[in-house]
């Protein structure tokens, strides 16, 4: 089944075509509504005709989430403001958001991309869809909420958390589609299962994504859920949710190539790969119109398959993402940078700048450990202290993290100390 079956089936040389236009027109309306490009452009000698066919794309810089930081909130916005009818925005390391903005041609694409991806799932207006990411600035709850809206879905706007109540509503409402991070529906699907209630319940698809999900927490969804679930990838920058998704078929997720053109660069050198390899993707949205944007580093490795599908869609794949090239975290679906707890910690009493960030996944879930440095070995026998201090480190965390983490205050001069760039984190989700 397809939702806009003309364009996901189009051949290779008339989508080539199709992109090779929007380019044109895109690279004018950056040059001439942006002034980061346009300064971009002139100080290299960069004049909009030059850049032609999407291979030209290679001879303009790099567009990074600093880039857009710099330009907050609204700077790098190619349209009036009383044209934008939404905004959004991503937590970021200074504590000031990423912002994007959507003309209602934006939210209609969006949509349009959103459906595409639900449909390539197996959802249809029959499904009640309970949207379980969190509402507000965030891309995921609304960019799924729109997409399935347009297919005809019941939407149940459920948010995150509560998590007794959403079984209830399930159960209740007759879901039948569950949308949330693969941990939160890891997490629902336990709860379901330990309570024994499945057979109470419809549930038959899940759209997942926002955060990566092995194959064997999606095996372990499906089986306590007794669903088929898909992984769908995006990010704010570049509209939300809607920039790729996997089909039945779940070899890759087919990329919006109409609307979002994918390259895949070597992070260290910058220069594009041979076709097939893996590297950092990098994407430039074709057709968006408040907020345009060239060669967007995502820092998310993967590779992208060219290589037609048995679904028929014709639209390059990318696979699954294996990580990131920078030090952004996400932990369950929460996006941490080292530099924000860092933030958190210097200028607290008792504790000194020395930190480790433990991340690992216990069961199916991600955990976050912050170990800090005591500067005084005494507070280690002053229980009562002691407690009060985690206490406080813990909430000032969640506050500037919304994320509950550990936290673990140890013996002084007992954390590494580097004399180049310090290594805060490690990782052991990837470890068997
Ligand atoms: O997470 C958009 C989204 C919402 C996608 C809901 C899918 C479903 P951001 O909050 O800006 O946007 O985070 C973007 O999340 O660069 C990836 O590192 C990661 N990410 C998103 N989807 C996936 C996925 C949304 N399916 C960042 N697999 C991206 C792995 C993912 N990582």
């Amino acid at each position: 089944m397809f939702f806009q079956k003309d364009i996901e089936t189009i051949s290779r040389d008339k989508l080539e075509e199709l992109q090779n236009e929007r380019l044109r027109n895109l690279i004018n309306r950056c040059y001439e509504n942006v002034p980061f490009y346009k300064d971009r452009f002139d100080r290299l000698g960069i004049k909009p005709e030059m850049i032609k066919i999407t291979k030209d794309l290679r001879n303009i810089p790099l567009t990074t989430k600093e880039d857009i930081r710099e330009n907050y909130p609204f700077k790098m916005f190619a349209v009036p403001m009383k044209k934008v009818v939404r905004v959004h925005a991503s937590s970021g390391t200074t504590g000031k958001p990423t912002v994007v903005g959507y003309t209602r041609g934006d939210l209609d694409m969006w949509s349009d991309c959103v459906a595409r991806l639900a449909v390539a799932a197996g959802a249809t207006d029959e499904d009640v869809a309970q949207i379980s990411f969190g509402y507000g600035l965030f891309t995921g709850a609304l960019g799924l909420h729109g997409g399935l809206e347009k297919i005809g879905a019941t939407i149940i706007p459920m948010s995150s958390g509560n998590s007794e109540k959403q079984l209830m509503i399930m159960e209740d409402f007759g879901t039948t589609l569950l949308v949330s991070t693969p941990s939160y529906a890891v997490y629902l699907s336990e709860m379901c299962r330990e309570k024994g209630i499945r057979d109470k319940m419809k549930l038959r698809l899940g759209l997942f994504g926002s955060e990566g999900c092995t194959d064997e927490m999606r095996n372990l969804i499906e089986k306590n859920f007794g669903i088929f679930a898909t992984d769908n990838y995006g990010m704010s920058e570049l509209i939300g949710p809607g920039v790729s998704g996997e089909c039945k078929l779940r070899c890759g997720q087919h990329i919006a190539e109409d609307h979002f053109f994918a390259e895949i660069i070597n992070p260290e050198t910058g220069e594009n790969v041979p076709d097939g390899e893996y590297g950092e993707l990098v994407v430039t949205t074709l057709t968006k119109e408040a907020f345009p944007i060239l060669r967007y580093r995502t820092r998310d490795i993967t590779r992208l398959i060219k290589e037609p599908c048995a679904c028929g869609r014709t639209h390059a794949r990318i696979e699954k993402i294996r990580g990131r090239s920078d030090d952004m975290l996400i932990i369950k679906g929460v996006n941490v940078f080292p530099s924000q707890i860092e933030s958190v910690i210097i200028g607290m009493d008792y504790v000194g700048p020395h930190y480790l960030l433990v991340v690992r996944r216990e069961g199916f879930m991600d955990t976050l450990e912050v170990q800090l440095e005591l500067i005084d070995a005494a507070l280690l026998e002053r229980f009562s202290e002691l407690e009060a201090l985690q206490k406080k480190v813990k909430e000032k965390l969640r506050s500037v993290l919304g994320l509950d983490a550990k936290v673990s205050l140890v013996q002084p001069m007992t954390i590494e100390r580097f004399q180049g760039k310090a290594k805060r984190v490690v990782d052991l989700r990837n470890q068997k």
